[in-house]
């Protein structure tokens, strides 16, 4: 929760449909405003916990953007005002702790910021988890078969990377993964790197019909376990309804020997999609957890 008086950064493209102005005057003096603009936001070096909140007001920063300041350990709020929304809505399913109208009296801002007398939802954890493993498994499918509930046969290769923000519900706790759903081409491995830091938990995905892709984990291991550090990661075996060029024996066994859970799942059947997410969601919380004040 943030405190009465501290550091809030603004991101704006245009200071007056926000009416900046009028903003600064509602919080000053115990508030200190810093803007920038959409194209400054990621370069900025703000030391952690400098921020008591960060308020989007440009509409291209995205879910998956906010997302990475609630995964911090000292996370702002994180507020978007939208030209959409027609009153003051706090959305438990999107990364924002509140949404705004543009029209939004800047002077109640201050209420919203020390949780005075606006109810706000208890915090959802976010955290950062990583789909690794060769191209064509099927990582994609199955974060579109988990939000969506549904096959989708054309393929689409992943370039680089997709960032998807998955809510799950584990032992009745809320969370939301963002994924980090890396594309298995070779020719991204250079700069796959970069997208590893700051995972809680992992998933290597193999394709049950494809031997290859099984052999290939020992690569995606190593390459996890150089960048992303000692991170908790699960084992996935996907298309589990095509025929199957490796057992559940041999990828258990392989599990085993890594000290990772196992689990199967087909996304044209949904079987294990759910308990996939899940388990990470669950690995990623016990990585995690914060330190007792
Ligand atoms: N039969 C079957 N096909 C699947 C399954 N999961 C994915 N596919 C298909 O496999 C192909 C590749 O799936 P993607 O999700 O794009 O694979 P990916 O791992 O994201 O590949 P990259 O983005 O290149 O790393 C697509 O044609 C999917 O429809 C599954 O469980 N069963
Ligand atoms: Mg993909």
């Amino acid at each position: 929760m943030a405190e009465p008086g501290g550091r809030i950064l603004v991101v704006i493209r245009e200071a007056e449909p926000l009416g900046l102005a009028d903003l600064l005057e509602a919080l000053s003096p115990e508030w200190e405003v810093l803007t920038c603009s959409p194209e400054e936001a990621d370069s900025l070096a703000l030391p952690e916990g400098s921020l008591a909140a960060v308020l989007v007001a440009a509409e291209e920063m995205s879910e998956a953007w906010a997302a990475q300041w609630k995964q911090r350990p000292r996370p702002p709020l994180v507020i978007r005002v939208s030209p959409q929304a027609a009153r003051a809505e706090s959305i438990p399913e999107g990364p924002w702790d509140w949404v705004l109208p543009a029209s939004f009296p800047w002077p109640r801002l201050r209420e919203l910021l020390s949780h005075r007398s606006m109810d706000s939802k208890p915090a959802v954890p976010v955290r950062k988890v990583l789909l690794a493993g060769e191209a064509t498994v099927g990582k994609t499918s199955l974060v579109h078969c988990y939000l969506h509930g549904a096959f989708e046969p054309r393929r689409r290769m992943t370039v680089g990377v997709d960032i998807h923000v998955c809510p799950v519900e584990v032992e009745g706790m809320a969370v939301r993964l963002v994924v980090w759903d890396v594309g298995g081409q070779r020719r991204f491995a250079a700069f796959r790197d970069l997208f590893y830091r700051g995972a809680a938990a992992g998933a290597l995905v193999f394709d049950l019909s494809n031997r290859l892709s099984f052999y290939q984990l020992i690569r995606w291991w190593q390459e996890l376990r150089a960048h992303a550090g000692s991170i908790p990661l699960l084992l996935v075996g996907n298309k589990a309804d095509l025929p199957r060029e490796v057992s559940r024996r041999e990828a258990e066994a392989l599990a085993q020997a890594w000290g990772t859970p196992y689990v199967e799942t087909s996304c044209v059947t949904g079987i294990g999609v759910a308990e996939l997410f899940r388990t990470l969601a669950g690995a990623a919380l016990q990585a995690t957890r914060p330190e007792p004040e």
